[in-house]
């Protein structure tokens, strides 16, 4: 029977043991192949029925295939022109359909329909993507991740086109093309691919001191999540709320996951990257289907008119934060996703999103990012999807109705009757009309405007660095041993060293020990900074001072910015691995998957081939993995169970002894019954522990329920970053 969609949600062990349960249907069945009403007759697109699809149509069993094959023709030009162009940047992405719920009236600020009444359930289709690399790309690369949500309302569809970063690397998106040309594959090889560690990149960086905010982001772990169930989502720009009494507001759009935000070791996402490129996308695709809906909860932070001045830094400015601190967050409503889509190109692939899709009740700011963006989005989607009706394809259309007189084009699905496509009219009795704002008719907020025409950027964004080092200094210890890891590995690709050093100089604005450390790994020393050269002539021929700002923020940390503080006390859909062998002590295996599958992760069984394995009480257990077919980067946490034979054989075994030593250099939880020991003991961390073994989420133990009940407590807290071995300090 193949998987029901829209089922309702299931429990942790419930939803794991389907997990299963599934696969092991799929494996016994090609049901799920099949496509609902399929039991029709194969036909042409214009509906001839076919009769033989094996051969095309020749001139004698050996002679030359006929010009007359209509039917081949057909097949082969649709295929001809099945591929679109890809996205420019997020070309790869993962989609998924979902409800979202207002907790409470938000009418105070915003007259936003689906953000007034709590009773209402407003659909929503969304889509998570990395930027710089193809639509074949690896999940798991170090780079932003698109977080876009597309909400059908009553009103229209709102688009909150967003990242899993709350900034980004430049203040004028008349620089968005020079960025992305810089990170893509450098164009006379096209090498490397998804990847920022290449010189054209850091070039580009280097001489953008603007952009070291963005970078202290891209080069931390929100950069390599563990999922993209685990990932925070912001909205970047600063936007508005409007009200019924047309008072606006400032609002920052946060997502804030339920299960807590979570990445990989970098070496892990290499490695996953090799092991297991759509990662990412199998694991959302999983989890849904095993009916763990994945959950964000949507965040506001409200900023009244009168206070836009009040910041060190500008709201317009979309590389800053408004700190937690600043104006808390307020959870404001639910998002969950709970379907999964019936065809990736027909929704994942159409989607089109664009920031300028909004509904009454939220409006623009002058952000010149985002202004750029509300450009850019129709524009790229008429070249991607191939002409001005993209909003006809099912995943884009409009719950409501759409009336208008346009018309035409290529694809248009809508056949408008009648003789009227003009307005005013009176042949259509003046339809369709005009709405007031009162029957919810969209105005833009009347802001008031008194400026001369310039090419400038206000002052109040030239301060690139205080909050690139709010960020360094929030994070904690071995968070930013990764970001020194990150950018020495990143800048150690470059070949250019006048590119490193530039690079190493920008760090020493942000913190003199980040910048030293990185220098020490590249073999340099931290100079500095040179001036940026990036001066506009203006027309007057006075250059313009581009010289960033000394600014110090006067908030020392933000709690918010380190994932070190984020949610810890689930394993819910964690991912558990069991080595096991034939003669495995059948109790401690059943003991410990009951524990880890009532919390709500799930397990699987590896053992050195696939099939079944017999317990030392002839019980059967079903083999789910081989050692071949699975690494340890695809798990959360391993469990070895003892059992005298099963023991012996995965302590020989050395892809087994390999699972555990990179599970435990990616700092995960590992328990081991106490029969089991032996294996730790072929391990290097073994070697290097043993008799007694002592590390924090290294949990030995006779008692299988006791040994649950702290590997539990250990999944949960993701990683023991701190066993990753000190950094040296540099002279
Ligand atoms: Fe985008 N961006 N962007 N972007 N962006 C696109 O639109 C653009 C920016 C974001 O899953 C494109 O349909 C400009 C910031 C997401 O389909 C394109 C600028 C943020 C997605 C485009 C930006 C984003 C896109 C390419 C500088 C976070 C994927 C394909 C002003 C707030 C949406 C497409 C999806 C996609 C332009 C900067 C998020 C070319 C000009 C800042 C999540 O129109």
């Amino acid at each position: 029977m193949p998987v029901k969609k829209g089922k309702t949600p299931l429990k942790g062990s419930e939803a794991a043991n389907r997990k299963t349960e599934i696969t092991n249907e799929k494996l016994d069945s090609m049901e799920q192949h099949k496509e609902a009403g399929t039991d029709q007759f194969l036909t042409t697109n214009q509906g001839l029925k076919i009769n033989d699809d094996q051969n095309s149509l020749k001139a004698g069993d050996r002679g030359a295939t006929l010009l007359e094959d209509f039917i081949f023709r057909e097949k082969i030009t649709h295929f001809d022109h099945e591929r679109i162009p890809e996205r420019i940047v997020h070309a790869r992405g993962s989609g998924a359909h979902g409800v979202f719920k207002v907790y409470k009236s938000m009418a105070t600020y915003t007259k936003a329909s689906f953000l007034n009444d709590p009773s209402m359930e407003t659909p929503v289709f969304v889509r998570f993507s990395t930027v710089a690399g193809f639509r074949g790309s690896t999940d798991l690369a170090r780079d932003v991740r698109g977080f876009a949500v597309k909400f059908y309302t009553q009103e229209g569809n709102f688009d909150l086109v967003g990242n899993n970063m709350p900034i980004f690397f430049i203040q004028d998106a008349i620089k968005f093309p020079d960025l992305v040309h810089a990170v893509k594959p450098e164009p006379h090889n096209e090498i490397p691919q998804a990847a920022s560690a290449h010189d054209t990149f850091w070039d580009f960086i280097s001489l953008m001191p603007e952009s070291t905010h963005m970078i202290m982001w891209l080069m931390s772990d929100r950069a390599i999540p563990r999922s993209l169930r685990m990932m925070e989502g912001f909205g970047v720009h600063t936007f508005r709320f409007v009200n019924e009494k047309n008072e606006a507001c400032f609002v920052k759009f946060h997502w804030k996951p339920l299960l807590g935000v979570h990445s990989v070791a970098w070496d892990e996402a290499q490695q996953i990257s090799g092991k297991d490129p759509d990662f990412h996308r199998r694991d959302l695709w999983e989890a849904i289907e095993n009916g763990a809906f994945p959950e964000w909860e949507l965040g506001v932070q409200i900023v009244p008119e009168k206070d836009e001045h009040k910041f060190e830094f500008d709201l317009l400015d979309a590389t800053k934060i408004i700190p937690e601190e600043l104006v808390p967050v307020q959870r404001i409503g639910k998002m969950t996703l709970n379907r999964n889509p019936d065809n990736f190109f027909a929704e994942t692939e159409q989607v089109a999103f664009h920031v300028g899709h909004i509904v009454p009740g939220i409006d623009f700011t002058n952000d010149p990012l985002m202004q750029g963006r509300l450009f850019s989005y129709t524009d790229t989607q008429l070249i991607r999807l191939g002409g001005p009706n993209f909003h006809e394809i099912p995943i884009n259309r409009s719950i409501g109705t759409v009336h208008n007189n346009q018309r035409d084009g290529y694809m248009r699905q809508q056949i408008n009757k009648g003789r009227v496509s003009y307005h005013p009219n009176s042949l259509g009795g003046g339809c369709p009309f005009q709405a007031k704002m009162a029957e919810g008719g969209f105005a833009s907020y009347a802001e008031k405007i008194d400026a001369k025409k310039v090419r400038e950027r206000s002052r109040s964004f030239f301060d690139h660095f205080s909050q690139a080092t709010l960020f360094y200094n929030s994070q904690s210890e071995p968070e930013k041993n990764h970001i020194i890891d990150a950018l020495s590995f990143e800048l150690g690709k470059c070949e250019v060293e006048a590119i490193r050093q530039r690079m190493v100089n920008i760090l020493g604005e942000v913190d003199k020990g980040l910048a030293a450390s990185v220098a020490y790994n590249l073999g340099l020393s931290v100079l500095k900074p040179e001036k940026p050269i990036n001066k506009s002539i203006p027309a007057d021929g006075v250059e313009k001072n581009f010289e960033p700002l000394k600014v110090k923020s006067s908030l020392l940390k933000s709690e918010a910015l380190s994932m070190a503080n984020t949610k810890k006390d689930s394993i819910r859909t964690r991912n558990i691995a069991i080595l096991a062998a034939d003669g495995v002590d059948e109790n401690a295996v059943t003991v410990m998957q009951k524990a880890l599958l009532a919390e709500g992760a799930m397990t699987d069984i590896i053992a050195p081939k696939l099939g079944t394995i017999t317990a030392e009480s002839k019980a059967v257990i079903r083999v789910n993995q081989s050692l071949l077919t699975a690494a340890s980067v695809m798990y959360d946490a391993v469990y070895v169970p003892g059992g005298t034979n099963s023991v012996a054989t995965l302590a020989g075994e050395p892809d087994a002894v390999h699972f555990l030593n990179q599970a435990f250099k990616h700092c995960k939880a590992i328990a081991a019954h106490a029969g089991a020991t032996q294996v730790l003991e072929a391990t290097y961390f073994g070697k290097k522990l043993s008799p007694k073994i002592q590390e924090e989420g290294l949990l030995v133990n006779k008692d299988v329920k006791a040994l649950a009940k702290d590997f539990i407590a250990a999944i949960a807290k993701h990683r023991f970053w701190e066993r990753e071995k000190p950094r040296k300090v540099p002279a």
